[in-house]
């Protein structure tokens, strides 16, 4: 072989191991253009099963509806028309200008004053008997009622059975719309009022009756009557003072009704 074809040989040989480390090189960066192969993604851990949202909680069973209903209160025929004025009293509620919602008790619930025994500080009234007062006759006419003296006074009902008492119905007078003064009415175990005294009202927002502070608002009297939410308290005897009111100082009523079951 001759000098010159050596020179050849050795100028390919580099030539050529350029080229390959060139190649090698080139092999150790990503292609331009080309998109790299996708790294096998590992599979995502498994997810955790789904996390159980905690159920609502019962509801109580005083909202649960099983097995309240609406107490049925008739109603006398209205004796004025339209939403009464509030009357320039001082702690009187605005009227709710439409009938109020169904009062909700559990099933069972009557009316435990119907014809029972009343009794009161006035026992020789001023107009009309005491029985007056339970013997289911609301209307607002002569001899439905019965008036008390001046003054605080009350009417005492015997339910003749210790009961849980839901709500307290009272009507004293609606030929006009009346205020009347000082309502306070209790629940207790005895019928002197020592025993087991709960006050399920209580409107004398300046105890001028000596029956403590009330924090309920005064009312205008309407054919509807009153109906206090008793929430279940227990008792026999149901007591409703009264003093006076925004026309005259009697103390009038027509009826008294106590939504109750009697205590097993
Ligand atoms: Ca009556
Ligand atoms: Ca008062």
């Amino acid at each position: 072989m001759g000098r010159f074809a050596c020179v050849v040989l050795a100028a390919t040989a580099v030539l050529l191991l350029t080229v390959l480390l060139v190649r090698a090189l080139a092999r150790q960066e990503a292609p331009p253009g080309r998109v790299p192969e996708p790294v096998a993604a590992e599979a995502p851990p498994p997810a955790p099963p789904a996390r159980k949202l905690p159920l609502p909680a019962p509801a109580p069973p005083e909202a649960s509806a099983v097995g309240l209903e609406p107490i049925a209160v008739e109603l006398p025929r209205p004796m004025f028309e339209g939403t009464p004025r509030p009357l320039d009293e001082p702690n009187v509620e605005e009227p709710l200008g439409t009938l109020r919602p169904p009062f909700l008790a559990p099933e069972g619930t009557v009316n435990l004053a119907h014809r029972r025994p009343v009794s009161s500080s006035d026992p020789w009234p001023v107009i009309g008997e005491l029985e007056a007062v339970t013997d289911g006759d609301k209307e607002a006419t002569p001899g439905s009622f019965v008036e008390l003296g001046p003054g605080t006074q009350w009417v005492q009902v015997d339910l003749d059975t210790t009961a849980v008492i839901y709500a307290i119905v009272v009507w004293h007078y609606h030929l006009q719309a009346h205020v009347y003064r000082d309502v306070v009415v209790q629940v207790a175990e005895d019928p002197d009022f020592t025993l087991g005294v709960t006050t399920v009202f209580n409107n004398d927002h300046d105890s001028s009756s000596g029956l403590g502070v009330g924090l309920d608002k005064g009312y205008v009297e309407t054919f509807e009557g009153k109906l206090i939410d008793c929430k279940g308290v227990e008792g026999r005897y149901v007591r409703l003072y009264s003093q006076g009111n925004t026309s005259d100082d009697g103390n009038h009523y027509i009826e008294v009704e106590v939504y109750g079951q009697p205590v097993p």
